[in-house]
């Protein structure tokens, strides 16, 4: 089980260098930050065509994957070649947006993780296609406005709800799945250290929201991301060798409705979608209250 890690105890070593063209107030680069800092001098990263190679201006080694549903794949020929040569010591560590895990990517994500291959797969979840424009993903939220889902006579914002990627993830009982969030680095941090020696398929959710997908001021990123965790909209949890654990209880959860109203991409929403939201929420909060320590399934 993880546990909470002091920013202070963090390498002071730097590997993302401060010159890239992530946009203003991106957690994404944050979320790079933080796994470089952790799994260190010893992480060879995968991207693919997301976000990523443009705010991931790391110092170490990248295998830079071109076909974008790739992932899985590519990460598996690494660490088998790894292992092969004896280099067991190399973590092959994936950083990757929320449309290359759930919906492009999806098939090689299952089928790493059914096949237990030894990768670190991390996805900084910003809710939508963003580096092709904002487009929907599986993982956006029900009614959020996206440049394929907008608002109008015809459209309410996405009709669906977010694919829930780590439970099914957590359903493969790889020996390590968990959610994490920008505005709760400690705990994070405590997650990738705990995945980090671990053998066998880690994933790791992060939210990471985006201004300039979700629409709000740049400078509020980490307070977006903290409401979110708050209000249940983003609970913090770990599931290890298919035992389920809760790593952050709010005493109370806040109501979701000024967390939404807060993101651009849910101006428009009405008092009856925000209470759908929040019917799903508490239901999903409980289910995990319930579950809390025992298995998953
Ligand atoms: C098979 C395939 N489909 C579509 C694209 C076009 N494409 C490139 S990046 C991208 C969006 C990536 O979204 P996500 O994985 O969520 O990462 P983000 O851009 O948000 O960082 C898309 C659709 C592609 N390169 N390959």
């Amino acid at each position: 089980m993880s546990k909470p890690v002091p920013l202070s105890k963090l390498d002071e070593k730097e590997f993302i260098v401060p010159a890239n063209s992530a946009c203003q107030g991106c957690a994404g680069s944050i979320v790079a930050r933080i796994v470089s800092k952790v799994i260190g001098e010893d992480m060879v990263r995968q991207e693919v065509a997301c976000c990523g190679p443009a705010f991931g201006n790391i110092t170490q080694p990248v295998f830079y994957g071109e076909v974008f549903e790739g992932a899985g794949a590519m990460m598996t020929g690494f660490a088998r070649a790894f292992n092969r040569l004896g280099r067991d010591d190399i973590r092959v560590t994936g950083i990757i947006g929320d449309g290359g895990t759930t919906d492009i990517g999806f098939q090689g994500l299952s089928a790493s993780a059914e096949r237990n291959e030894d990768m670190l797969w991390v996805c900084y979840d910003n809710e939508a296609y963003m580096n092709t424009g904002g487009q929907r993903s599986s993982a956006t939220t029900k009614f959020a406005a996206t440049t394929t889902t907008p608002v109008g006579e015809f459209s309410r914002g996405k009709k669906e709800r977010k694919k829930p990627l780590p439970i099914l993830v957590g359903v493969h009982r790889v020996p390590y799945m968990a959610t994490a969030s920008v505005a709760y680095p400690e705990d994070f941090i405590g997650k990738l250290q705990y995945a980090k020696p671990v053998k066998g398929f880690r994933f790791i959710q992060v939210s990471a929201p985006c201004p300039t997908g979700w629409n709000y001021d740049p400078r509020y990123s980490v307070k977006v991301a903290k409401e979110m965790v708050l209000s249940g909209l983003w609970p913090l949890y770990e599931v290890v060798e298919g035992a389920l654990r809760i790593t952050y209880k709010p005493k109370e959860l806040k109501p979701v409705k000024d967390v939404l109203r807060s993101q651009g991409r849910f101006r428009h929403i009405t008092d009856e979608e925000v209470d759908e939201i929040q019917g799903e929420v508490d239901e999903f909060w409980g289910r995990l209250q319930e579950k809390d320590g025992g298995p998953l399934f």
